[in-house]
C-alpha cells in the first residue's frame, strides 16, 4: 500500500518538475500551497472506507500547478510567482485556463471548498509618488509616526516641486516633511518622513549596514485618523487637489483633499504597532483568497484608499480596519528595492517536487515557543542574480500568506528566522549522484518586535549576503524560509524579492 502511494508521489513529481521548469526560469518567489493536518500520515487514513477509496485518492493526490502565469517575454515583467499547490487532504484543482477573477476550485473534495469571498480590489500599479505605508500612532504613543512615500514613476525621480520640494502634510493643512528639491528617489524606491518626537521604528533594517531612519523629521502629531497627503509643491497655499501626488485618510477624515474614496475605515486608536501598507498583491489582504497575486507584487493605486491599504500589526488586533498579523515595515532612500523582475526562484533540487525535500520539509515537532505548535514548513529555494551587477543585500517581503486569523481549513503560519542547513541535493543530470549543499538561513527583520512571528509586511533577510560578500551576476544563493504552524490547513506564501543596489 504504501508502496503503491510512492510511486503515485513519484509520478506526481515528474509532473511538477517538468511544469516548474516553463515557469520557473522566469520567476520572483511566491508559493501557494496546501499541507496536510498535522497528523503525518494525514491524507493516508487507515479506514476500511478510505482504503476502498485509496486508489482514487492516489491519482488526486498530485502536485498542481496554476496556470495563471505564463513565462514572461522579456526581464521587464515584474513577479511571476512559482506557485504550486500539493494535496494532503484536499486537492485544489485550478480550471483549464487562468481564471477570470481567481477562482480556485475544490472539485474533488467540496468539504473542503476554498472560493475567494472577496473580489480583490481593481489592480492599478502606482505612477506617481504615492503614499506606500504609514501609521499615526505606535507603542510608543501618539506620535509614533511615520509616513513612507514610494516612487511608482517608473524611473528614478528627481524632486522639484514649487517652493523647496514635495510636501507631505496632514489635514490641517500644515506640511509635516518637505523632501528637498534635487532630491532623487530611485525608481521603485522610498522617502520616510517621521516624527521624530515618538518614532520607534529607526532601528528596523533597511540597507547595508543602515537602519530605518527617517530621510527627514518633523515634530507636530498627526491625529489618529487624519488624512495625509503629498503635494507637488511646499507652499501651502498651493496644496490643492490639482497639485496633489496622492492622499490617504480615514472614513472620518472631513476633508476630501486628504484621502481618496471614503477612506479606510477609521481606527480604535490602540497605541500598537501597526501600520497600513499598500496592497502589493492584490487580494486587499484576504487571508482566505488564494491564487497568485493579481498585481504581481507591484505597489498598487487605484485611487480608493479602502481598496488598497491593508492593516497590519504585530499582535492581530482588531482595531477596526481589518484583523490580521503582520508588521510595519518603514523603507528610506537606502532600503532595498523590489526587483523581481531581475532575480530567478528556483526550486533547491529541480529533480524533485516543489512539496518534496529537499524544496518543502514539514517538520511535525510541536514548538509553542516558537509559534510553531503544529510544527514547521521549511521552503527552500535557490535564488539566482540576473540584475547584471553584484547585489550586497537581499531580502524578501511578505505579500501574500495564510496566517492569524485564519479561519478553520485554512493554516496559519508565522514566518521565523532559520539558520543554515546542509541539505543533500540530486540536481541535474537528475539521478547521476548527489551532493550536500548549505542552504542559508533568513532572518525575520525586527524591530518591530514578532513575537507572534512574522505575517504580511513582513521582511526575511539573507544575512550571508552583504557588502563583503555579494552574489555576483549570475551566480545565485540557497535559502530557506521557516514557517511556524500555529494551526493546519491550506496554506499560500507569497513573497517579493527586495535587493540592493
Ligand atoms: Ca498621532
Ligand atoms: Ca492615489
Ligand atoms: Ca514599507
Amino acid at each position: 500500500m504504501c508502496k503503491s502511494f510512492r510511486v503515485s508521489v513519484v509520478f506526481s513529481g515528474l509532473v511538477i518538475v517538468v511544469l516548474a521548469l516553463s515557469q520557473v526560469a522566469f520567476a520572483g518567489v511566491a508559493m501557494q500551497t496546501t499541507e496536510p493536518a498535522a497528523n503525518p500520515e494525514g491524507n493516508k487514513s487507515t479506514s476500511p472506507k478510505a482504503k476502498k477509496k485509496k486508489k482514487k485518492k492516489e491519482s488526486a493526490a498530485s502536485i498542481v500547478v496554476f496556470g495563471t502565469y505564463s513565462p514572461q517575454a522579456t526581464t521587464a515583467q515584474p513577479v511571476a510567482p512559482v506557485v504550486d499547490t500539493v494535496s494532503g487532504n484536499a486537492d485544489f484543482v485550478p480550471p483549464a485556463t487562468a481564471p477570470a477573477k481567481r477562482t480556485v476550485r475544490s472539485a474533488k473534495t467540496p468539504s473542503a471548498q476554498i472560493l475567494p469571498v472577496n473580489d480583490p480590489p481593481a489592480n492599478v500599479a502606482a505612477t506617481t509618488l504615492v503614499i506606500s505605508e504609514f501609521r499615526v500612532r505606535g507603542p510608543n504613543g501618539a506620535n509614533d509616526e511615520f509616513i513612507e512615500i514610494f516612487n511608482g514613476t517608473g524611473a528614478d525621480h528627481t524632486v522639484a516641486g514649487g517652493g523647496t520640494g514635495y510636501a507631505v502634510a496632514a489635514s490641517n493643512g500644515v506640511a509635516r516633511c518637505v523632501i528637498p528639491n534635487g532630491t532623487v528617489i530611485p525608481n521603485k524606491g522610498h522617502y520616510l518622513c517621521v516624527n521624530s518626537v515618538g518614532y520607534s521604528l529607526a532601528s528596523y533594517p533597511a540597507g547595508n549596514g543602515t537602519t530605518a531612519t527617517g530621510d527627514a523629521t518633523y515634530t507636530t502629531d498627526i491625529p489618529d485618523n487624519a488624512g495625509i497627503a503629498i503635494f507637488n509643491t511646499s507652499v501651502p497655499a498651493d496644496f490643492t487637489l490639482a497639485n496633489r501626488f496622492d492622499a490617504v485618510g480615514s472614513t472620518s477624515e472631513a476633508n476630501t483633499l486628504y484621502k481618496e474614496g471614503t477612506g479606510y475605515p477609521a481606527l480604535t486608536p490602540f497605541s500598537i504597532d501597526y501600520a497600513f501598507y499598500r496592497d502589493n498583491c492584490g487580494k486587499n489582504g484576504s487571508i482566505t483568497t488564494f491564487g497568485p497575486c493579481p498585481a504581481g507584487g507591484l505597489v498598487q493605486d487605484s485611487n480608493n484608499n479602502a481598496a488598497d491599504f491593508v492593516f497590519v500589526d504585530t499582535n492581530g488586533t482588531s482595531a477596526g480596519a481589518g484583523q490580521r498579523l503582520g508588521a510595519p515595515g518603514p523603507e528610506n532612500l537606502s532600503s532595498p528595492i523590489e526587483r523581481n523582475a531581475s532575480f530567478a526562484v528556483n526550486l533547491l533540487d529541480i529533480c524533485v517536487a516543489a512539496a518534496s525535500p529537499p524544496n518543502r520539509v514539514r517538520d511535525f515537532t510541536s514548538d509553542p515557543a516558537n509559534n510553531s505548535t503544529f510544527g514547521t514548513l521549511d521552503i527552500r529555494r535557490t535564488v539566482v542574480n540576473n540584475t547584471g551587477g553584484n547585489v550586497t543585500r537581499l531580502r524578501f517581503r511578505v505579500i501574500d500568506i495564510t496566517t492569524f486569523p485564519a479561519p478553520s481549513g485554512i493554516a496559519d503560519l508565522r514566518p521565523r528566522t532559520s539558520t543554515a542547513v546542509v541539505v543533500t541535493v540530486d540536481r541535474p543530470p537528475c539521478g547521476s549522484g548527489t551532493s550536500n549543499v548549505t542552504v542559508q538561513g533568513t532572518t525575520l527583520e525586527q524591530p518591530p518586535s514578532q513575537p507572534n512571528g512574522g505575517g504580511f509586511n513582513s521582511s526575511m533577510s539573507a544575512g550571508v549576503v552583504t557588502l563583503a560578500t555579494p552574489i555576483a551576476n549570475g551566480a545565485s544563493v540557497d535559502v530557506r524560509f521557516l514557517l511556524g504552524i500555529q494551526q493546519t490547513g491550506s496554506f499560500k506564501f507569497y513573497l517579493n524579492v527586495e535587493a540592493l543596489p
